[in-house]
Formats: structure tokens, C-alpha cells, sequence
């Protein structure tokens, strides 16, 4: 599985750093929706479930997380820390996020809007999908 990261461009001076996103051109697809997470309890796992029809790109811009995407044959461990960093996580991926530093705030950007009929929750159901995509 290959992990795509992205480095976005950070625009520093003696003031402190900057990085800007713009579609198409630093993130990959339309951005539709953003949306971020915080004050995450210590211990949690966020996540557990893949979309049929969503990209997303994650940014973690303060404190740090994992992420691990799975899918379906091999799993991968992404650490998140740095606010220039962005992980591409297409569809068809089951992913969980854990490890929140107390400071955490992950980003996330999304080419769909909100469609709970996009999320597959249960993971054999996952594995059934992907068997199904194949089969076609
Ligand atoms: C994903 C990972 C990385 C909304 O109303 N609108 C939204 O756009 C989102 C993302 C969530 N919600 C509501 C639905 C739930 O009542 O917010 C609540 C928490 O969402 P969820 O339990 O799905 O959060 P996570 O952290 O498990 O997953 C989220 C995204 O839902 C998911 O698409 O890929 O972050």
C-alpha cells in the first residue's frame, strides 16, 4: 500500500509560518467540506469505518496523532505532527485514529459533502465491498 503524504508549501518569516490550500492545485479534488476534531479523551479511537465515495486529506495542526489505514490486505501506521503535512486517504479505506496528544486538533479535508449512506461501518462488510469490486 503506498502511503501518500503531503508536504505543503510553508510560507515563514520572522513573523511565524503560513501554509495555504488551494483545490485542485495543493489538495487533489474539489474541497467540499472541512471539518476538524479536538480535545479528543485520552485513549480514544476515532474512526473505524471506510467510505465508498470520499476523499480526504488529513492535516494535523497542533499536537500530534496516528492514523492506520487498512485496506483490506495490508495496514499501515501514519504518525501525524507537523501542520505542513497532509495524509491523502481515498475511498475504500478503513481507517482509525488514536494516539491524540492532549493538543491535538486534526484537520481534514473532504471532496463529498456529510452522507451517512458513504459510511461502511462494519468491517466484514468492509471486506465483503472490496471482494465485491473485485468480482465486477
Ligand atoms: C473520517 C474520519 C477521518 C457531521 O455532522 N458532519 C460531518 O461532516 C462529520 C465528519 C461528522 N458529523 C457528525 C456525525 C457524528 O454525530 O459528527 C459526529 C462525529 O462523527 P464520526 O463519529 O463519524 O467521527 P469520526 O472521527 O469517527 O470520523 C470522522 C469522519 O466522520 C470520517 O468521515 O474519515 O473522521
Amino acid at each position: 500500500m503506498q502511503i501518500v503524504k503531503y508536504q505543503f508549501q510553508q510560507h515563514g518569516d520572522e513573523r511565524g509560518s503560513l501554509v495555504a490550500l488551494e483545490e485542485f492545485k495543493d489538495i487533489p479534488f474539489e474541497i467540499k467540506r472541512v471539518y476538524y476534531m479536538y480535545d479528543t479523551a485520552k485513549g480514544v479511537t476515532r474512526g473505524y469505518h471506510a467510505h465508498k465515495n470520499l476523499e480526504q486529506i488529513l492535516i494535523c495542526i497542533h499536537g500530534s496523532c496516528k492514523v492506520k489505514l487498512d485496506n483490506g490486505t495490508e495496514k499501515k501506521i501514519v504518525y501525524l505532527e507537523k501542520p505542513y503535512e497532509g495524509l491523502y486517504v481515498p475511498n475504500n479505506m478503513w481507517r482509525e485514529m488514536y494516539d491524540f496528544s492532549d493538543d491535538a486538533v486534526l484537520l481534514v479535508l473532504a471532496s463529498e459533502y456529510y452522507i451517512e449512506d458513504d459510511y461502511i461501518r462494519n468491517y466484514d462488510e468492509f471486506l465483503n465491498m472490496l471482494q465485491q469490486n473485485k468480482d465486477k
